[in-house]
């Protein structure tokens, strides 16, 4: 405890009003306030004046409360919790005696996380030992990144380190490379440097020169394999090019490091090293497919990613391995469940080649029980967890069945997948990258303070400790947005979440992140330019295919259709999403059915989940396809809204958005949170205008009030404002609609490639593997010796007893 003065934090003539607002705050019935709370109270307390970032009165101590995370009362204390810079905090504990804020004092973690513990166990007594978590001690051998903006460029951080750490200390670095060169292998064959030829860094140097002159001197037109035989003589295995130019490029390149080491040669010359040409995405929940799939439980945007993502990885690795001189076609295995109960999906076959691939493939592996039945039906990704250690070990003699080897990358999706993943790095050595693609953590409230509450349905307990382990393990992170990790300057990010929480009753995570640590790396996805491109593109659109899906939308009727609509030209706002609470979809209708201005003048189109609360078995889906029912009746709001509760072929689904576009228009993404959002992604590159939630990812991908509009889709009279001012000003400026259409898609055009994105990737891919090998092996021991010790202790035994 570190006793401070209020003058430490705001000005002198504000901790008056200050202290009064806490004081106010301490005799409500709210107990544990979140900062959006927190401004609403402070709003009432200013009489009205809005407190929002954007029109915050220079105060200080609005400045103060703004960046306020958490103010929890309990019995006569207070704990603020103030995030004074993206990723740092300071936890601040008051006492309140005779009616007024009495002491202030500047608490640690730990303290705040047996505060917590009290709060929510509602005792000061004896708490009982509690098992704490703490992996900060093993980032002790790192660099950090200091300043929280660089957040999120790991490598261009840890390029910069490496290569000034060469430059410092040439000997050691000088015999590392050396020794990364002589024992790369890929797949079993010797690369680069033949060891057993040339023995020391300085006989690799001198070679080197040696090379650099005769490729130099030699007449272009010498036959290349003369020119490999030549370099084999010399000591040069393959792997240094495919052309003279190129090669002599790559080897002036090592020249140059082992000169003058600078981040750019590193990069440039690491990134050239053929190190991946066979890997594995790991995706094992949900219905992974490719047709019948989207929009059912559990199952969205990562698959659409992941295939994506396998299609232009491949192309990149192709050309990768081919200018390295290397006549590899490399694979790529997408491993998954094997559902034998797939419903209409091809979920039940083991091995399924991914279209527009040439050598990717989806690999199917059955979830086990104890007994090694195989369960032959789906199950929520909130109920895999005991199931994962055996399929690990069925996935890895799956790979070296299909592969003929273990894979030169693992890439973790989800929970579940990182957890694999990592599981399998650990027995294999092979490199891990994690994709976490949505946090729960995050989008249900109070998810670790109350877990015991959800832990029937949710196992929360379970995904947080796998999201620890595989998160420390991974060799790095990707995510898809800033503020995945970060945040923003005034909410908390995704992965922050995980650097200090409890569970009371289970354990007190002291130190469960280091976000400074360089392994994030923001890359972006991108989408598929085929499928989604913009509605004015006619020459690509199909007439007959656009024909027959604009009758399926607007007009057919069927089981899984409801609602005709009575005017269908009128303007519709379109949503699409899997019908998950978090979603919102059921909010967006309630927004619509609650003002005639807007259900008056536009029609509501929704593609989710079923129309048929029976054909359902996910809880969630079921009690939102009821809310919905509810609405439409409660409304009288037939022939205003269509529902179409059907899996829509990928390709269909740009038609979609471009018909909506047709009609001039919207599509809204109405999220509580959102990790990133796809079909923001998808719409805006349709050129259909899109108001999206300002609560995760979206806020990143859109420009507000330039390539769309963000919205707080709880505040339902702000979203009404915000369409019906962009619909009427549409009218009187017919532009508007036209110019965040075209910014839309120039935004997307420019941000978010899946060519940069495959780039990004493999570089990050070699650069960690060179560091993995140079500097963290030992490391890394220790962490996964913490983190196995994790793993039998506190997941595997709590996984069993949900068997
Ligand atoms: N999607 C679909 N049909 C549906 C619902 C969703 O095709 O009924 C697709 C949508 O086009 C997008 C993905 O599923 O590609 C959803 O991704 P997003 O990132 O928006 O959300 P997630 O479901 O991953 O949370
Ligand atoms: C999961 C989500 O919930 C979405 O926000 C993402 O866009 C998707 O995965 C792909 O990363």
């Amino acid at each position: 405890m570190n006793m401070i003065q209020w003058m430490d934090l705001i000005d002198k003539s504000e901790v008056k009003p200050l202290c009064a607002f806490l004081m106010k705050l301490s005799q409500g019935t709210e107990r544990y306030l979140l900062r959006n709370d927190i401004l609403l109270a402070l709003e009432e307390f200013q009489d009205g004046r809005t407190m929002d970032a954007e029109c915050l009165k220079p105060s200080s101590m609005g400045t103060f409360l703004n960046k306020v995370q958490e103010i929890i009362f309990f019995e006569d204390s207070a704990v603020i919790i103030h995030r004074y810079r993206m990723g740092k905090d300071r936890i601040y504990k008051i006492s309140f005696s005779d009616g007024s804020v009495n002491k202030l004092e500047q608490i640690s973690t730990e303290e705040f996380l047996e505060f917590r513990d009290a709060f929510a166990l509602q005792s000061n007594g004896y708490l009982g030992n509690k098992l704490k978590i703490n992996f900060m001690p093993f980032y002790d051998y790192s660099p950090l990144i200091r300043d929280p903006k660089n957040l999120g460029k790991g490598i261009e951080f840890l390029n910069r380190h490496m290569s000034s750490s060469i430059f410092q200390n040439p000997d050691k670095w000088h015999n590392i490379l050396f020794e990364f060169l002589k024992i790369h292998c890929l797949g079993g064959k010797q690369l680069l440097v033949n060891g057993s030829k040339i023995r020391t860094h300085e006989l690799l140097i001198e070679r080197l020169d040696r090379a650099v002159e005769w490729l130099g001197d030699i007449e272009c037109a010498l036959p290349f394999q003369e020119i490999v035989r030549e370099l084999k003589n010399m000591g040069f295995e393959d792997g240094w090019g495919d052309t003279r130019n190129r090669v002599l490029e790559t080897m002036q390149l090592l020249l140059d490091l082992y000169e003058a080491p600078d981040s750019h040669t590193l990069e440039n010359f690491i990134s050239r090293i053929p190190m991946v040409s066979k890997v594995a995405v790991i995706s094992p929940h949900g219905f992974f497919g490719q047709e019948n799939v989207l929009g059912r439980p559990d199952t969205g945007g990562q698959v659409v990613y992941i295939l994506d993502q396998v299609k232009a990885l491949e192309t990149y690795l192709a050309e990768n391995l081919r200018l390295s001189g290397l006549d590899i076609e490399p694979q790529i295995m997408v491993v998954t469940r094997l559902i034998p109960n797939s419903e209409d999906t091809t979920c039940h076959v083991r091995l399924e080649k991914i279209h527009g691939t040439k050598n990717c493939r989806i690999l199917r592996v059955p979830f086990r029980d104890e007994k090694g039945e195989v369960i032959d039906y789906w199950i929520s990704r909130f109920w895999v967890w005991p199931y994962l250690e055996r399929f690990t070990y069925d996935v890895k003699e799956a790979l070296d069945e299909e592969l003929g080897r273990q894979p030169d990358l693992l890439i973790g999706n989800y929970s579940d997948g990182n957890l694999v993943a990592s599981l399998l790095s650990e027995e294999t050595g092979v490199i891990q990258c994690n994709i976490a693609h949505a946090l729960e953590k995050t989008k249900y409230l109070f998810s670790d303070l109350y877990w015991k509450d959800m832990e029937e349905e949710y196992h929360f307990s379970l995904q947080f400790t796998a999201d620890l382990l595989s998160m420390n393990m991974a060799d790095f992170i990707i995510t898809s947005t800033f503020q995945e990790i970060a945040g923003t300057s005034y909410i908390r990010g995704q992965y922050e979440s995980y650097h200090y929480y409890s569970m009371p009753g289970l354990c007190q995570v002291e130190g469960g992140i280091n976000l400074f640590h360089p392994k994030f790396n923001v890359i972006s996805p991108g989408v598929d330019e085929s499928i989604y491109f913009p509605y004015f593109e006619k020459k690509k659109r199909d007439k007959e295919k656009t024909e027959a899906i604009r009758e399926l939308l607007l007009f057919d009727q069927g089981g899984n259709i409801f609602g005709t609509l009575e005017d269908p030209k009128k303007t519709p706002i379109f949503t699409m999403a899997r019908l998950d609470k978090i979603k919102n979809i059921a909010g967006l209708l309630e927004c619509f059915a609650k003002y005639p201005e807007i259900h008056n003048r536009c029609n509501f189109i929704v593609i989710a989940g079923k129309v048929d609360p029976d054909q359902t078995e996910d809880p969630e889906e079921k009690e939102e396809i009821c809310r919905m029912h509810r609405l439409i009746e409660e409304n009288d709001l037939q022939g205003k809204i269509r529902w179409l509760g059907m899996q829509f072929p990928k390709e269909d689904t740009g038609e979609i958005y471009r018909l909506i576009a047709d009609l001039k228009g919207v599509f809204v993404q109405p999220a509580l949170f959102e990790a990133f959002g796809l079909t923001v992604l998808e719409a805006m590159s349709s050129g259909l205008p899109v108001f999206a939630t300002q609560f995760g990812g979206p806020s990143e991908i859109i420009r507000h009030g330039i390539s769309g509009l963000l919205i707080n889709p709880t505040r339902h009279d702000l979203v009404r404002d915000q369409l019906i001012g962009f619909l009427q000003k549409n009218g009187e400026v017919p532009l508007t609609w036209d110019i965040i259409s075209t910014n839309a898609i120039k935004r997307v055009q420019e941000r978010f490639t899946w060519r940069h994105y495959s780039d990004k990737l493999l570089k990050l891919t070699k650069l960690y593997g060179f560091w993995r090998y140079s500097v963290s092996s030992k490391e890394k021991k220790k962490m996964k010796l913490y983190s196995q010790t994790l793993y039998h202790l506190l997941y595997k035994k709590r996984a069993q007893e949900m068997l």
